[in-house]
């Protein structure tokens, strides 16, 4: 795997800062019209909110994946519109067994499409719009209100999102699996595991219900736990691992994304710094807390801390499934690879495309990814340590992540951008404060990013403008020299 370091430095000349300085900002948007999508009007979902901003997308439903979803493209409220995503789906459910005798692949195995779909009444879309897959209510389109966007003494405004939910039957186990567009860009796709539970060891017996295993009574209670109401049974831990396939098409085309890492380290006087890697080759790669170590995706290569992009920040990950010496593909939970149509399933892929490889660490094969359109793998894990109420009906218990939008809008979206008295007495007060410490004013001006805050990109632009001036008038003189 190799990384390319990025440059950071910025050049201060040429027509960009010009650019740069009469646009006003220092991020070049890449902003388009509306595009027309390609599937019928019947596998459209659209939807505008109250801030304006506006979601589109295609969908269509598979017997493995169920839905995926395609062409996906947000329109900020004044109306930038930006592709996003060339695909998104659920790419595969692996479910490991703490006793290590069954793991099930639920994608592949089974399917979540097709006679897996459970249909779905008015109770499940309260508000929404039921739309009919293999003849069953099998989709529910809904706009979702959540938890304040913003608050503030003028104005406030409740979150909202588009909503798309489904309940595939596999086994014993329904799994509730949704995907909500938010209005500031953000995606969230996130998966609900409820029905019952699976898989159970007789204790009578040392064996299980769907395997044997010699382990004696001692062994088998390691591996799960006894349930009231159910004696002489240990039902069994395992762990749920969610792998969601996401295709971005960010900017201009789909061969222009970027994918960069980065990572925090703290040094002996506690400050923090940043680095930012970008991808150049497939790579597969792990969560690491200790580093806030999280994702930018974004179709601006010069600097993906500014561009417009997504930012995956692992921030709900208590578990991880690390058995690499079984299955070495769980080392990992990141993964970038070139687009590829048959490289569909994290496992198992080669059993519906025999003539691709078989998982995901294998399809990380050191191809370039300059230039390429790119697809991002992600990996959530779950442990499920069974307790009672998880009979005979289970609780939903619910994993995701959020695919957080930056820098789309200048300011939050829909907000007027006014701050109220409160706020702007707070930041009267804080600019007043003249006594921070030493050692973070020496912080600030040692830091190698460019300072997004007003003033700092006031003076940014002041040095510009000087040097430019002094640049262009070092050319007058040269030219009226060379004319004599
Ligand atoms: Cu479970």
């Amino acid at each position: 795997m190799k990384i390319k370091f990025l440059n950071r430095n910025i050049s201060f000349l040429g027509c960009l800062c010009w650019l740069s300085f009469l646009s006003g900002t220092t991020t070049p948007f890449t902003a388009h019209a509306a595009a027309e999508l390609s599937c019928p009007a019947s596998l459209q979902i659209n939807q505008t909110f109250d801030n304006g901003a506006q979601w589109a997308m295609c969908w269509e439903s598979k017997q493995r994946e169920n839905l995926v979803l395609s062409e996906a493209q947000y329109s900020t409220p004044e109306g930038n519109t930006y592709k996003v995503f060339g695909s998104l789906r659920l790419s595969q459910l692996h479910v490991a067994y703490d006793d290590s005798n069954v793991t099930y692949y639920d994608v592949t195995q089974f399917g979540l499409g097709a006679g897996y779909i459970s249909p779905l009444d008015e109770l499940d879309c309260p508000n929404g719009e039921l739309i009919e897959i293999a003849s069953k209510q099998g989709l529910c389109k809904s706009l979702s209100a959540g938890n304040d966007s913003y608050h503030t003494a003028n104005e406030h405004r409740a979150s909202q999102s588009l909503s798309l939910f489904s309940v595939s039957q596999v086994g014993s186990y329904a799994y509730l699996i949704t995907w909500k567009f938010f209005a500031d860009g953000s995606v969230q796709p996130s998966v609900g595991a409820a029905g019952a539970l699976q898989r159970s060891a007789d204790l009578n017996h040392n064996d299980d219900t769907t395997h044997s295993h010699s382990a004696d009574h001692d062994d088998a209670t390691q591996y799960g736990r006894e349930l009231s109401g159910s004696p002489d049974k240990i039902w069994l831990s395992h762990t749920h691992n969610y792998y969601w396939r996401i295709d971005f098409d960010l900017g201009s085309n789909a061969n222009d994304d970027t994918v960069s890492e980065v990572n925090y380290s703290t040094d002996e006087s506690g400050r923090t710094a940043r680095s930012v890697q970008s991808f150049t080759t497939e790579t597969a790669r792990a969560v690491a807390p200790d580093s806030h170590r999280s994702w930018i995706i974004s179709a601006d290569q010069t600097d993906p801390m500014l561009a417009p992009g997504y930012l995956i920040e692992p921030i709900n990950y208590g578990h991880k499934l690390d058995r690499r010496l079984v299955e070495p593909f769980t080392e990992f939970d990141f993964f970038v690879t070139q687009q590829k149509s048959c490289e569909r399933f994290v496992t198992q892929n080669a059993l519906y495309n025999p003539d691709c490889k078989e998982n995901l660490l294998q399809f990380v094969d050191d191809e370039s990814l300059l230039n390429e359109d790119i697809v991002v793998w992600h990996r959530v894990s779950f442990h499920h340590v069974p307790r009672n109420e998880d009979r005979v009906n289970m609780h939903s218990h619910w994993d995701g992540f959020v695919m957080q939008a930056r820098n789309f809008s200048s300011t939050t979206p829909g907000h007027s951008g006014n701050a109220d008295d409160y706020t702007l007495a707070s930041a009267a007060f804080t600019n007043d404060d003249s006594t921070a410490p030493s050692n973070e004013v020496e912080s600030a001006a040692t830091n190698t990013d460019v300072t997004i805050g007003k003033s700092g990109i006031g003076k940014l632009d002041l040095t510009l403008v000087l040097i430019l001036l002094a640049y262009t008038y070092l050319i007058f003189l040269f030219k009226r020299r060379t004319r004599r």
